[in-house]
Formats: structure tokens, C-alpha cells, sequence
């Protein structure tokens, strides 16, 4: 008997992967997730039915959270990650010696212990000596917070379920709030193509620009994201993502990658003309 996993786009289409074993799966306090191992992909979880991470393409989204913020200011010593309790986001940021504290909120302690023993590939660095974990609300953890991180990096589910608030302006006035003078905001953003995710970037794209001095979008190609167009968000208090793109600084760092390089960078920021009109 063949096993399917399918994740629907719109009535009408989405993404089916042949799964060899379903591995485990639980409802935790916050939402269903489960992990399979599949022929095309390997391993990979999802949560409450959506494709997180699988080990073929995570190295994309992953590099592009992290290196595309890290090559605008290479200083980047203290960082907030919300969400990502997969890993993948802070084992990129680990890789980088000079940064200095790496605070990771995730509200789902049991995503945290499940990747660590489903999927060591992404969940490698969660022990990092520079991370300290906080198992609580994102939303929550930036009240209060002031000019304090260099960088913060939500790597959220969608905009339905536990990542709802992180989607809200309130939780990005408080993010500008915890930024220092250079800081900067990288969030998952959806993607442009089908309209449920393309009003929901719409959305949270206007929510940032109010607040955020730049506010731009930049994008890559992930083969099991809805349309393999997603996007990012990049807001920030005065850096712009080119005109201070520092590509020589990062080049020297050596970071060997995949999918990120700094033709890229300056690439991904240029938008198809749909996309310019949703913002
Ligand atoms: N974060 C989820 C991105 C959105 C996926 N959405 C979907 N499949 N409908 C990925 C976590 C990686 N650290």
C-alpha cells in the first residue's frame, strides 16, 4: 500500500510526496506534528499538516533567514530567534564565532525534544553554549524588551494557529523596540502566488511598513513551499539591504553555502512586478 502526504494549496492543487513510514506523530499542547521519511525528501515534520522542514530543501530557507541579514550588518553579535524549533535557523547562525548570545523563544517545547530526536540534521546546534532557550509565547518574550538585539529572526509557521500573534503589529512595535539602532527584522512572510498566503504577506507587509524605517521583501525558491515562491520580510531602523550589503566582510567570514551567495543577495531583493504591486 502506497502512502501519500499531501498538503493542499487551494481547493484545487498542492503537494503530494510518496512517504515511505510515517515515524511518529503526537498532538502537543499546540498543534499536531508528525515526522515521515520519503523517498524525494528524506525526512521531514510537519505541523497541523503543513511542510516545516524536510533535510533536501531546508539548507534554502535556512540560509536565507540567517546569512542575507548577517552580510547587511556582519557585527551581528546578539540574537532573537522566535520559532524555529526545528534548529536549522540557529545551526546557520552558529556557524558565525563572533556572535556572542543566541536567545531562542519557542513556544512548543515538544517541537524542540522531537527535532532533536527525528531530525539531528537541523537540531544539531539547539545546545550551542551561546543559545539560551525560553519555552514560551514570542508575543510575550519582546514586551518589555529595549535596545538590546542586533538581529531578530521569526521563523514562523503560518499566520493560522500558535504563529498567529506574530503576525500582529503590536508584537512587531515591540520587536523595533528590543532592536538597537542597527537592528534588524527578518520574519517568514508567505508566499505571493496563491491568494490565502499573497493576503496574508499583503497583510503583515503593510502592519511592518508603518512601523520599520525600511521595509523591503526578498525571495527564494523552495521546491515544497506553496508555488516554490516564498518570501522573506527585511525591516530595519536604518540599514538598507543594498546600499549597505557589506559583501566583502562576508565573504571573509568563509561560510561555505548551498544556496545563498552575494549575487544572489542583491538578486533576491529584486521583485517580479505582481509582487511589487502587493506591497
Ligand atoms: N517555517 C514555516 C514556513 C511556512 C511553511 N508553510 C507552509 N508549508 N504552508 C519553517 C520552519 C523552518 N525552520
Amino acid at each position: 500500500m502506497e502512502l501519500w502526504f499531501t498538503e493542499k494549496y487551494s481547493q484545487n492543487c498542492g503537494l503530494t510526496i510518496n512517504v515511505k513510514n510515517e515515524i511518529y506523530s503526537e498532538r502537543t499542547k499546540y498543534q499536531d506534528i508528525a515526522f515521515f521519511d520519503s523517498y524525494d525528501f528524506g525526512r521531514f515534520f510537519t505541523l497541523d499538516g503543513y511542510m516545516m522542514v524536510n533535510e533536501k530543501d531546508e539548507f534554502i530557507y535556512h540560509e536565507m533567514i540567517t546569512h542575507v541579514p548577517l552580510a547587511v550588518n556582519p557585527q551581528i553579535k546578539k540574537v532573537l530567534v522566535i520559532g524555529g524549533g526545528d534548529g536549522g535557523t540557529i545551526r546557520e547562525l552558529s556557524r558565525y564565532e563572533h556572535i556572542e548570545l543566541i536567545h531562542h523563544v519557542e513556544i512548543d517545547e515538544r517541537v524542540v525534544e522531537l527535532c532533536k530526536q527525528y531530525l539531528p540534521q537541523t537540531a544539531c546546534k539547539l545546545d550551542d553554549e551561546r543559545v539560551e532557550a525560553f519555552y514560551t509565547d514570542g508575543v510575550e518574550f519582546v514586551k518589555g524588551k529595549e535596545n538590546f538585539y542586533d538581529l531578530i529572526l521569526v521563523d514562523s509557521t503560518d499566520p493560522i494557529g500558535p504563529g498567529e500573534g506574530l503576525f500582529t503589529k503590536e508584537f512587531y512595535r515591540n520587536c523595533y523596540k528590543a532592536l538597537n539602532e542597527n537592528g534588524i527584522l527578518v520574519n517568514q512572510h508567505e508566499s505571493p502566488y496563491f491568494p490565502t498566503n499573497a493576503k496574508e504577506m499583503k497583510k503583515a507587509h503593510a502592519k511592518l511598513k508603518g512601523i520599520f524605517e525600511i521595509c523591503k521583501v526578498y525571495q527564494f525558491h523552495m521546491p515544497t513551499y506553496a508555488s516554490g515562491h516564498w518570501l522573506f520580510g527585511f525591516a530595519s531602523k536604518k540599514l538598507d539591504p543594498i546600499k549597505d550589503h557589506k559583501k566583502d566582510e562576508w565573504e571573509k567570514f568563509n561560510i561555505e553555502t548551498k544556496y545563498y551567495n552575494s549575487l544572489l543577495h542583491e538578486g533576491a531583493f529584486a521583485l517580479p512586478n505582481y509582487v511589487i504591486d502587493l506591497l
